[in-house]
């Protein structure tokens, strides 16, 4: 299987919907669910501290550390699974990855807001690989700025095994969302593989 170009202005974005085989991404579906240690966590919303609608991990090399609201997070250990997939993704895209954010979205209604993946620990040019496990999920982008990117939203179905790469400049002009669905209420697991590039340099203190 292969990475396809989904064409876009001002962005590159390729997905491959049959990155794993449906018997391998079931299982990785159930060891990562039962060995991740899952956690909920607290994010500032208008101001506001909300709880995040959907459990958290975040996995990788000791140096991939990122600050965030002043706190210094340490990412967890490779565990194998999650290092034999890094290995997969970085042979399939041709790219380096030192870390990883692992989703769950426990039901339909939770869900991922608007955003771009564009802090600074990123580095200029962010590509960010993500592979989906579990149940299929409408995958949102927009432009950031409609008046400067002439394009309609998209939605992109990402199922169980499916690998989408968004290389730069996606980041800087579009928006992504996993918005809630009524629809769907099995869970999905989603990983992003990120390469942090100067760690406890951002955010000051
Ligand atoms: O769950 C997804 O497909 C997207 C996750 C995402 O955008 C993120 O972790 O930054
Ligand atoms: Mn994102």
């Amino acid at each position: 299987m292969s990475l396809t170009l989904i064409p876009l202005p001002h962005a590159e974005v390729l997905l491959d919907p049959h990155f794993l085989a449906p018997n391998v991404a079931a299982d990785l579906f159930k060891e990562l669910s039962d060995i991740i240690a899952w956690r909920h966590e607290p994010i500032k919303l208008f101001g506001k501290e909300v709880m995040q609608p959907r459990l958290t991990a975040w996995h990788g090399d000791p140096t991939a550390r990122y600050s965030y609201s002043g706190l210094a997070l340490e990412p967890q250990p490779w565990t194998p699974a999650l290092q034999q997939l890094r290995q997969q993704v970085q042979d399939a895209t041709n790219a380096h990855f030192n870390s990883v954010l692992l989703n769950l979205y426990r039901t339909g209604q939770d869900s991922m807001g608007w955003h771009a993946d564009d802090e600074p620990a990123l580095g200029p040019a962010p590509i960010i690989a993500s592979l989906s496990l579990g149940a299929t999920r409408r995958f949102r982008l927009r432009p950031r700025n409609p008046s400067q990117v002439l394009h309609a939203p998209i939605s992109l179905d990402l199922s169980g095994g499916s690998l989408l790469l968004m290389r730069a400049p996606t980041q800087q002009y579009w928006l992504h969302a996993v918005p809630k669905t009524a629809r769907s209420s099995a869970p999905r697991l989603n990983l992003t593989f990120r390469l942090i590039i100067d760690g406890l340099a951002v955010g000051g203190s």
